[in-house]
């Protein structure tokens, strides 16, 4: 689906899948638990979904000429971690707005886990006290103007590289990847587990898995605690996304499944069920989940398969997106393990 499209390598190659016995038997056997680990998918300061995205923005960077890449996140967030080492690696400058996104007391939130990865990176980050929202910020235009007036030429990524033009296209290859995979391990997966926020990584799946009509086997768990806009956001990628690639048919409201019982209280902070769910797949796989994102999708999966949401006998593929290093800047929470 993705041969019409340049690609910059910046992964190690398809991410590995690797089986979750002892979280599967702990939850009762009846269905059989993998995780694809996006988490561990490149040498990029610790990899993630966002490298996936930007294999196939990176292109389109270089052709432009621009010499800084300008992004926007919470002042945990992965992506501009990720935009960082991107930056780093193409030698080219980067200028990172890290709103306010989480109401989070840590002392030393603003110092540990992404935010000092990025600036370790060389990135220039800007703390902007603005709350949530994962659509166009006032922040992000001014600090692209910012780098215009000094002289720059910027590229604007968008926040999760999510509502650019081609952000949909890398978990498109995602699909096509886990296909491949399927072939080689001799069975398919009937469900894959997705946590969702800015929208390109659950739209490009379920392009993807449009092809074998599996785009409703696509679970997304909204992280965002914004569902209605994340949803509609999702929705909109998906459909330019599937007229880039000539799926051949449209996307509908239908081939989107978001679940929305597992982002409270607020995006950022896990509530005491989530942080069972990541002390549950750390103790027993040894997998760490953080408290932002894939904790939250973990609770999700962990309570579907109690809620035999999931027929017997299902395979149930969970991505691990990543965002392991945020957990730092909640230290306080897990003082005591
Ligand atoms: C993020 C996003 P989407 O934004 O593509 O829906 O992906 C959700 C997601 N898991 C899931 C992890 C580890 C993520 O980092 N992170 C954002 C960030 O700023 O880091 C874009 C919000």
């Amino acid at each position: 689906m993705l041969d019409n499209f340049e690609r910059y390598p910046l992964t190690f190659g398809p991410s590995p899948i690797e089986p979750l016995p002892r979280l599967s038997r702990h939850l009762g056997g009846r269905v059989e638990l993998f995780a694809k680990r996006e988490d561990c998918n490149s040498g990029l300061a610790f990899g993630g979904n966002k490298l996936r995205k930007l294999e196939y923005i990176v292109p389109d960077v270089l052709a432009s000429g621009a010499d800084t890449l300008v992004t926007i996140g919470g002042v945990q967030s992965n992506h501009t971690r990720q935009v960082a080492a991107v930056a780093a690696k193409l030698g080219l400058k980067c200028r990172l707005v890290q709103e306010s996104w989480v109401p989070f007391p840590d002392a030393v939130y603003d110092r540990v886990g992404n935010i000092l990865l990025s600036r370790v990176m060389g990135a220039e980050v800007e703390l902007v006290d603005e709350g949530f929202d994962i659509g166009i910020r006032e922040s992000w235009e001014r600090a692209l103007a910012d780098v215009e007036a000094r002289g720059g030429k910027p590229y604007a990524i968008p926040a999760g590289a999510s509502v650019h033009p081609l952000g949909g296209l890398g978990f498109v290859g995602f699909a096509e990847e886990v296909r491949a995979q399927e072939s080689a391990l001799g069975f398919t997966f009937d469900y894959v587990v997705v946590c969702t926020v800015t929208g390109s990584t659950h739209a490009g799946m379920v392009v993807g898995f449009a092809r074998d009509e599996r785009s409703r086997r696509v679970i997304g768990i909204d992280a965002s605690c914004t569902p209605e806009q994340t949803r509609a956001q999702v929705l909109d990628i998906a459909r330019n996304t599937a007229e880039l690639v000539k799926l051949g048919r449209e996307i509908t409201a239908d081939d989107v499944v978001l679940l929305e019982d597992y982002a409270y209280p607020v995006y950022g902070v896990p509530s005491d069920e989530t942080n069972a769910a990541i002390r549950l797949c750390a103790s027993l796989e040894g997998m760490i989940t953080d408290p932002v994102y894939e904790g939250k999708s973990m609770q999700g999966l962990i309570d579907l398969v109690r809620r035999d949401y999931f027929p017997a006998g299902s395979r149930v593929l969970y991505a691990h997106l990543g965002g392991v290093p945020a957990i730092n800047g909640y230290s306080y929470l897990y003082r005591d393990g």
